[in-house]
């Protein structure tokens, strides 16, 4: 065995690792190149990628614009299979979200119709019901007029029975009272009747518009038709029809102006046509013991005063035909064809046989100093 010095085996170990370091660092250098190789690709690579991502940006902006101007042409053109799709997605999708909304606008639409025909309804019935509620109220009002009606047809005639029952039960004592107590009857010229004695009923006819009315006719002649030449008991009595020409009667007279003052008015209408009043104050008759002994004063009017100022008849007695009470030889209703208050005879005698002429002869009826004959006269009275 070869036996080597240290030193030989030192100087080999120096030798040794010289040569390994040198390699070694040659290693390290060949990796740092490849690790730099290995960078660069890899920032290349990076690069390419940062390309291709903004590429495939634009790409992807581009067919986004395509799409867009694609809806916005007419369905005739023609749509990329991409587009096509997309576009039946998205119709898919709408018509699918068309359908929901439809059917939840159907169901909402059906359920506001619902609603509006439940509130239209119950306005309806509201409105019914208050239809009905002023029918009846109509038919209370129609009811309410008819009895407002019939209560005044009730109520006239039960003012007319009234006045009817009035003019009985009350069994007024001459015109002036029945239109006091009626005033509607107030110009209403007409028969009435009256109660003299307040138990004896007398037909009249009463004047309701001469001077305010109210004036009991007791002698009225107008055309002749009623005979004046009559007997005591004739007038006595009265006779005639109160609806034309007639006499009162002496009885009833004394009842009408006995104790009362009563005013006397004579209508005078002569054959010329025209029409003249004489009116005394105070007028009343006595009664058949004293002869109807006559009381009579105050002479107003434009006829004359045929019973005072001539022949003074104040206090003469009535003489007829058959009883002679005159101051005349004779009698002077004979004279006179009549029946009168006579003293030396008159210038009036208003009972005399009608005259249808004015023929101034005594005869007849006639009043005044020319003795002129009336067509028509109508003696009345009226308490004061
Ligand atoms: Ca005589």
């Amino acid at each position: 065995m070869i036996t080597l010095d240290y030193k030989v085996w030192i100087f080999l170990i120096v030798v040794i690792s010289c040569c390994f370091l040198t390699k070694s660092h040659s290693l390290m250098t060949e990796n740092n190149e490849v690790k730099t190789k290995d960078i660069d690709i890899l920032r290349q690579l990076l690069n390419q990628e940062s390309l291709f991502r903004i590429a495939l940006t634009k790409d992807v902006e581009s067919l986004k614009q395509h799409l867009l101007s694609k809806q916005d042409e007419t369905a005739e053109h023609t749509m990329s299979s991409e587009s096509s799709r997309v576009l039946e997605e998205r119709n898919f999708i709408n018509a699918s979200l068309l359908q929901t909304l439809a059917e939840n606008v159907s169901g909402h639409i059906i359920e506001n119709i619902s609603n509006q025909i439940s509130s239209q309804s119950q306005q309806f019935s509201k409105f019914f019901d208050n239809v009905t509620k002023l029918s009846a109220m109509l038919l209370k009002g129609f009811e309410r007029l008819e009895n407002m009606s019939v209560n005044t047809m009730q109520k006239s005639d039960a003012t007319d029975i009234k006045v009817k029952t009035d003019l009985v039960e009350k069994r007024y004592r001459d015109c002036q009272e029945i239109m006091n107590k009626n005033t509607s009857l107030r110009n209403q010229n007409g028969v009435y009747t009256i109660y003299l004695g307040c138990n004896t009923p007398r037909k009249v006819f009463c004047d309701m518009t001469t001077n305010g009315g109210g004036w009991t006719v007791i002698q009225r002649r107008f055309d002749g038709s009623t005979d004046f030449y009559r007997n005591w008991e004739d007038y006595k009595e009265g006779f005639g029809d109160a609806s034309k020409e007639y006499w009162l009667g002496n009885d009833a007279i004394h009842d009408l102006t006995d104790g009362r003052n009563q005013e006397l008015w004579i209508d005078l209408e002569k054959f010329s046509g025209s029409m003249v009043y004489a009116r005394y104050s105070s007028f009343s008759v006595g009664s058949e013991e004293d002869k109807y002994q006559l009381s009579i004063a105050g002479y107003s009017g434009n006829a004359d005063d045929a019973m005072i100022q001539a022949y003074s008849l104040n206090g003469t007695y009535f003489t007829t035909k058959d009883r002679d009470n005159d101051k005349s030889s004779g009698n002077c209703a004979i004279r006179h064809t009549g029946a009168w208050w006579f003293g030396n005879c008159a210038w009036s005698s208003l009972n005399g046989v009608y005259q249808t002429s004015n023929r101034n002869n005594n005869k007849g009826q006639y009043w005044g100093t020319n003795t002129e004959n009336m067509k028509s006269t109508k003696m009345m009275i009226r308490s004061k």
